[in-house]
């Protein structure tokens, strides 16, 4: 059960969910903290004012990282600490935060692995993801960062997860900022979401010290055979490509496939002259944030395959979308490989909630969570032991912290953390996952 030498261990966070200190040093507020204040968008009316308080407690957690052994630790910056009026004047006390927080990873050897934006827009873009103007704006963002970061930072991600900040947040209405908008409104946010990914990798190379590698963090569909027939197998390919339409398949091919657009119809969106090359920048690598499998089949439709409905017993953890389906994370890998070979992958998010109960002796036995991650990462060394390129694994999340609407009701952490007092535990799957970076080994 031994993975490659070189495998990279690492955990992930992101900013508005761990750090806190929400109009400290000058931050101004993201979408995330107006909705989280607005009565009724989050559980209990939750917020991420303090969080874990990691923006003063960052030393204690890179402590947490340096006792599992990783090697690499992916973070998010809060654009608004950066920029508090998104563009314009960078906040110098939100930026030293940050070189703090990467002189303190270096100097014990982990490697900082940054998000530039996850989901904390601020909230002084207009229009948000509704204006192309913001796809611009992050590339300016992008480009300072770069100019900024890179030598010491190595891997930049622009962003996180395409349909939470753009279905979710402008068409369903569940995330920040809220909104349920019409199909084709949507659909160019979607465009506005994938071209500032794409400005932001062009302004990162222009602006960043050689060797920086570029990529994102996108939690594509994954569609896993039934059975591994051929026909099956194929099914997941076609599903694959065009379930991704929208966001995958247009950065990895620069260009929307045909079904998309004739779906969408007078719908779709509205693509200006170099936009396609943006978004189709060449990548150094792809990161996947994988979670929950859709099962699919062969059939005769028009598309070849069909994604079949849940039976009730399908198994969850604690989140109700949660899926336990741990050859997920083979055919995320495997499907994307197979399609656009990228040079390589990362698994940029993988874990799970799970209820976990403090004992008298004041342990977290967390066995679920063991079990569901040590499953995942049967199939993550088949993975590898195929050669898919796939480099490391970054689990979510290294802390319990503020998890979007269900606020703190849903912990993913393998640390425990009383909400109260800010305390940190290492639960049962800390111990586990120390055990498997050792010994770089399923144990
Ligand atoms: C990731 O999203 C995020 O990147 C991370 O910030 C987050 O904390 C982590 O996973 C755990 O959720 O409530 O039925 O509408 C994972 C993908 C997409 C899963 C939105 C939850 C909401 C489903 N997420 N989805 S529902």
């Amino acid at each position: 059960m031994q993975f490659p030498s070189n495998f990279l261990w690492g955990c992930a966070t992101a900013a508005y969910q761990i750090e806190g200190a929400a109009n400290e040093d000058g931050r101004t507020p993201s979408i995330w903290d107006t909705f989280s204040h607005t009565a009724g968008k989050t559980f209990h009316g939750e917020t991420g004012d303090v969080a874990d308080d990691s923006y003063h407690r960052y030393k204690e957690d890179v402590k947490l990282l340096k006792d599992l052994g990783v090697k690499a630790y992916r973070f998010s910056f809060s654009w608004s600490r950066v920029f508090p009026d998104a563009i314009g004047k960078p906040n110098q006390k939100g930026v030293d935060y940050y070189q703090r927080v990467v002189d303190e990873l270096l100097q014990i050897g982990i490697e900082p692995y940054v998000t530039l934006f996850h989901w904390d827009l601020p909230q002084a873009l207009p229009g948000g993801w509704q204006s192309r103007d913001t796809s611009k704006a992050m590339a300016d963002y992008a480009a300072y960062i770069a100019k900024n970061f890179s030598g010491r930072v190595k891997h930049f991600f622009t962003t996180n997860e395409f349909v939470c900040f753009t279905d979710l947040s402008y068409k369903s209405g569940q995330f920040a900022p809220g909104l349920k908008l019409a199909d084709a409104e949507v659909n160019q946010i979607r465009h506005h979401g994938v071209l500032a990914h794409g400005l932001s990798v062009q302004a990162i190379r222009a602006n960043a010290q050689a060797g920086t590698q570029v990529g994102l963090a996108e939690n594509a569909a994954v569609y896993v055979p039934v059975i591994e027939t051929k026909e099956h197998i194929e099914a997941a390919r076609h599903a694959t490509r065009e379930g991704n339409a929208p966001f995958l398949t247009a950065v990895l091919e620069g260009k929307y496939t045909d079904r998309y657009l004739e779906k969408q119809g007078k719908n779709a969106p509205k693509v200006q002259a170099s936009d396609m090359e943006a978004i189709g920048s060449p990548l150094d690598f792809v990161g996947l944030n994988v979670y929950t499998p859709e099962y699919v089949r062969a059939d005769t439709s028009r598309d070849g395959y069909a994604v079949l409905p849940r039976p009730a017993s399908f198994p969850r953890m604690a989140s109700p979308w949660l899926y336990i389906g741990p050859e997920v994370i083979y055919w995320a890998i495997r499907n994307v490989s197979e399609i656009w070979k990228p040079k390589e992958l990362y698994i940029t998010e993988n874990g799970c909630s799970s209820d976990d109960v403090v004992t008298k002796a004041g342990r977290i036995e967390d066995t679920d969570r063991v079990m569901y991650l040590r499953n995942h990462f049967m199939h993550l060394r088949r993975a590898a032991a195929e050669g898919y390129p796939i480099k490391g694994y970054f689990l979510w999340s290294l802390l319990d912290n503020f998890e979007w609407a269900d606020g703190y009701s849903k912990r993913f952490g393998i640390h425990y953390v009383d909400f109260k007092t800010g305390k940190r535990t290492p639960k049962l799957s800390a111990e586990w996952y120390r055990e498997v970076i050792a010994r770089n080994a399923v144990v």
